[in-house]
Formats: structure tokens, C-alpha cells, sequence
């Protein structure tokens, strides 16, 4: 049997690049800052890192705003430090993903002004232009996920332009074949350059209808839900023709070697684990979000387990996740007592998880006050809970000033208790979020059941979620008491291997809050 696969084995952490370290005073994370931290990553455990976007960008959505595909802004740095960043990563072992984003440019990429200039333009059909519709406004209801139409007026060429997100992000047009190779060749430049992969910005959306009709209005749509779910993405988003697109990354990325392709998606199960490939084989993991969207319940969570599994393709790798630089914070989600659990859940499935950083040392969300608001999210709809800011603050690191992010002034307002809540303050303390992270990835590492084996779902009644992992003759048992209360269960004999709470006498029950593993004697 061939050995799995990096990815399969491996963990991954997301960097948001703004926010992680900074290296000259700016108040904003670079490059040459996440190069000085990569021993951090060796010594959690983590195999892979993924880095939200770094290219050249007006910056109007934080870099999902591209206006060129293969550079560094110079925020960020240069393709030297890069170059020298990705050798240091794979020195240590580990390896690198960027964040692609095809879906869109920004409007001041080279391709978009030269698309708006005139009609006739060659590259005019590298996005998506129509006339108005009858009534002379947009030619059809869509709407952008950051509010108001997907529809831009031009003036100049007195046509409309598609943009799913903001303006200032026009759609490609990837029912052009010069669209798709130019993209390619974007993702060519980078796998030379020795990257290990890409996580790809909004998979899902990449194909519309080719009529571009109405889509639906969301029957449960209620105000204060944002803008964008006053009607259902039905024709906007996931068409047949994605599947086309996300085999042809994929035939480029396995001419590499191992190169992994995560693909971001927002979708149901049934559809999402069509991303697997459907005529050919797609990305390598779709990104499930259960984690993220559903409740945090035992007998819910229990249910997408087993729907997950059971609706994988055969040979379709699992993932997970708790959070991202889109999404509430697990430890603001849930509280951090409930947060550990989900950091052994989180790695203990069945499945490559992927860690989001500040995560490990139990960060939550930050309120921002409103005049230092960033996110264009939250400006457009302000005060409805949509803003990003709160899960994109710097990560802290030690107790000097800034907590070691930056010499000048963060760009958002560092975590309050950054003077406790740090990595050095964590690292001296095994009780802390970071020493169950660190200990939780080490246990995986050593217990291949956690990362190889199967899994069996055992209980997902009355709060508690407990299943095994199971490998040869390994056993490993995960019991989780999602509620604040004790909850009775019965434990298989066996060696604790992990307590999320220090371990007193065992009573045969799981105490508020408390996760544990254990390995079952034979
Ligand atoms: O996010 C895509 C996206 O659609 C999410 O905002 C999603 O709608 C939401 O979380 C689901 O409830 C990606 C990037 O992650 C995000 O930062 C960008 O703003 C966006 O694409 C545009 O590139």
C-alpha cells in the first residue's frame, strides 16, 4: 500500500498575513515576519501553512482584491523575500499554500482596465458585460455577497459589469478559454516557484448560468440577515461547468507532484462532495464548514459526521475546520471552556483539520470600535454582525509591547488580555489553550489511529459526542461532553491519554466541559 499522501496525514494553519507578525513597523504582518516565526509551527506541530492572499492589491478587500496574480505586495514584501520564505518553510519540513482567487480581479488589474476601456477591447470578453436590463437598471437581481446589486455601471461603454463581491472585484469571465489559460498560467508560475498548493478563493462561484436569469428570492430570508440573502445563489453560483474547471487545476497540479488544491465552498453536503471530481477528479478537499455553520450540538454534530461520511466519493479525503478570517471565532462561538473540546474534536476526526491561527492560544473576537472599522463588509452593512475585523486581529505573541506583533500601531486593536493571552505566557503554562493544541497535535502524530484510522461513531445523545479511531490493533476512544454540566457515560477500560481539564479521579463521568481520549485495552 502506497503511503497517504502529505495532506492526508497533515495538519494545516491558516496565516492571515496582516496579522501575524510584523517585521518593519508598519502595524501590519509581512513576510519576513512569518519567516521569523516558522519554528512556532514546528514545535505546534502543524505540517502546512496556508497564507490568505499576498499578491499586489489595492487592498479594498484585504488582497481577495488581485491586481496582479504573480507578485508580492510590497506590504507584504518582494518575490525575493518570498522565494526566501518558501526555502526556509521547506528547510524546516514544512510546506506553503497560497491563497488563489480566480473568481475575481480587482478593477485596477491590467486585464479589467483593459476589459473597461472599449467594447471591441480583445479583452472586453474576459468579463462579464451586459446591456441594462428593460427597465434600464441592472440586467438581473443579483446580489453581491457584501450588499446591494452584483451589477456595476460603466459609463464609458454604457454597459453593466458583474461583480459578486465588491465592485472594486469584477468577476472573470472562466467560460473563456484565454481566461482559464491565463489562470493556469498563474497557477504554472507558482508550482515552479516550488509552492505546495492553493487554497482557491470561492470555487463555487466561478461558473454562472449562461443565461445569467433571476435567481429566486430566499423564502426565509428576514431583514438583518445582510442583503446578499434576500434571494437563494441558485443561478450565480455552482454550475456543472465548475467541475470542468476545478479537473483542469487539477491535471496541472498533479503534473507537480504531491501539490494539494483546497477549494473554498459554501455549499450543502450533497453538493459539496461533488467537488471531489465528478467526470475527473477535482480538488483535493472541498472545504467542509459543518463546523462552522452548524450548532454546537452533540446529536447535530453526530448527524454531519455520519452524512459526511457516508456522502464521501471512494477516495475522497475528510477535512475540517472551526474558523476562518470570514467567521466567528470558535472560542467567541462557543466559549472557551467548550472551545477545547473543539480543539480535540477538531483533531480527532477523520480528516486533514485545518487550524486557524490565534485559534491555538484562544482567541476570540475582538470588538472593533467604529470609528477604526476596516472591513468593507461592515461598512457597507454596518451593525448586523457582518464585519470581519473581530477574527482578523494580531496575533499575540509575548508580553512586550504590541504583544511582539509590531513596533508601530497594529493596524486593528490587539485582544485585550494579549498580556496573559499569548504564546510565550502559553507555552510556559501546559494548562493553556496552546499546551492542549501542542499536545493534541504531538498525540496525533504519535498515534496514527488519530490521523489514519477509521472511524466509528459511538455516542451523540445527551450532549456527549464520543467515537473511536481505530487502526490495526489500536483503539483510541474520544469522549466530548459538549454542555457546561457533568454528564454520565460509560468509559472502555483503558490508558487517558488526554483531558482537556487536569485529570482527578476518574468517576466513569465526563465533567463539564471535558474531552478526553483514551487508549482502549485489548
Ligand atoms: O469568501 C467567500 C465568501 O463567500 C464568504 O464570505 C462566505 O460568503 C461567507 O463566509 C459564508 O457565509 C472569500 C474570502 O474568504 C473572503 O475573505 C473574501 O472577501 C471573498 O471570498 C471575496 O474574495
Amino acid at each position: 500500500l502506497a503511503p497517504a499522501p502529505w495532506w492526508e496525514r497533515g495538519v494545516l494553519y491558516q496565516i492571515y498575513p496582516r496579522s501575524f507578525q510584523d517585521s518593519d513597523g508598519d502595524g501590519v504582518g509581512d513576510l519576513a515576519g512569518i519567516e521569523r516565526r516558522l519554528d512556532y509551527f514546528v514545535d505546534l506541530g502543524v505540517d502546512a501553512i496556508w497564507l490568505s492572499p499576498i499578491f499586489p492589491s489595492p487592498m479594498a478587500d484585504f488582497g481577495y482584491d488581485v491586481s496582479d496574480y504573480v507578485g508580492v505586495d510590497p506590504l507584504f514584501g518582494s518575490l525575493e523575500d518570498f522565494d526566501r520564505l518558501l526555502a526556509a518553510t521547506h528547510r524546516r519540513g514544512l510546506k506553503l499554500l497560497l491563497d488563489l482567487v480566480p473568481n475575481h480581479s480587482s478593477d485596477r488589474h491590467a486585464w479589467f482596465i483593459e476589459s473597461r476601456s472599449s467594447r471591441d477591447n480583445p479583452k472586453r470578453d474576459w468579463y462579464i458585460w451586459r446591456d441594462p436590463g428593460p427597465d434600464g437598471g441592472p440586467p438581473n437581481n443579483w446580489i453581491s455577497d457584501f450588499g446591494g446589486s452584483s451589477w456595476e455601471w460603466d459609463e464609458t461603454t454604457g454597459q453593466y459589469y458583474l461583480h459578486a463581491f465588491l465592485k472594486e472585484q469584477p468577476d472573470l469571465n472562466w467560460r473563456n478559454p484565454e481566461v482559464r489559460a491565463a489562470m493556469l498560467d498563474v497557477m504554472r508560475f507558482w508550482f515552479d516557484r516550488g509552492v505546495d498548493g492553493f487554497r482557491i478563493d470561492v470555487l463555487w462561484h466561478m461558473v454562472k448560468a449562461e443565461d445569467l436569469r433571476d435567481n429566486p428570492p430566499n423564502p426565509d430570508y428576514r431583514p438583518g440577515m445582510g442583503d446578499m440573502n434576500r434571494v437563494l445563489q441558485l443561478h450565480s453560483t455552482d454550475q456543472p461547468e465548475v467541475h470542468e474547471i476545478a479537473a483542469e487545476m487539477r491535471s496541472l497540479a498533479d503534473q507537480f507532484g504531491e501539490r494539494l488544491l483546497v477549494g473554498e465552498i459554501y455549499l450543502p453536503v450533497e453538493r459539496l462532495v461533488r467537488y471531489y471530481g465528478v467526470d475527473a477528479p477535482g480538488v483535493h478537499l472541498p472545504f467542509n464548514f459543518q463546523l462552522i455553520d452548524l450548532q454546537w450540538n452533540a446529536a447535530a454534530i453526530g448527524e454531519a459526521i455520519q452524512r459526511y461520511e457516508e456522502a464521501l466519493p471512494a477516495g475522497g479525503w475528510p477535512n475540517w475546520v472551526l474558523g476562518n478570517h470570514d467567521r466567528p471565532r470558535i472560542a467567541a462561538k462557543v466559549g472557551e471552556a467548550q472551545a477545547r473540546v473543539a480543539a480535540v474534536l477538531l483533531l480527532t476526526l477523520r480528516g486533514t483539520p485545518t487550524i486557524y491561527y490565534g485559534d491555538e492560544i484562544g482567541l476570540a473576537d475582538v470588538s472593533i470600535p467604529a470609528n477604526e472599522v476596516k472591513d468593507p463588509r461592515e461598512l457597507r452593512e454596518p451593525g448586523i454582525g457582518l464585519g470581519r475585523d473581530p477574527v482578523r486581529t494580531p496575533m499575540g505573541w509575548d508580553g512586550s509591547p504590541h504583544a511582539g506583533f509590531t513596533s508601530g500601531k497594529p493596524w486593528l486593536p490587539l485582544h485585550v488580555d494579549w498580556p496573559r493571552r499569548n504564546v510565550e505566557a502559553e507555552i510556559a503554562n501546559p494548562g493553556s489553550m496552546l499546551g492542549l493544541y501542542r499536545a493534541l497535535l504531538a498525540l496525533r502524530r504519535s498515534e496514527t489511529a488519530l490521523s489514519e484510522g477509521g472511524f466509528e461513531l459511538v455516542n451523540s445523545q445527551d450532549d456527549v459526542l464520543a467515537y473511536r479511531r481505530s487502526q490495526g490493533d489500536t483503539c483510541i476512544f474520544v469522549a466530548l461532553n459538549l454542555s457546561g454540566e457533568r454528564r454520565a457515560i460509560t468509559l472502555p477500560s483503558g490508558e487517558l491519554l488526554l483531558s482537556t481539564i487536569d485529570h482527578g479521579e476518574s468517576d466513569g463521568s465526563l465533567r463539564p466541559n471535558e474531552g478526553i481520549i483514551l487508549r482502549m485495552a485489548d
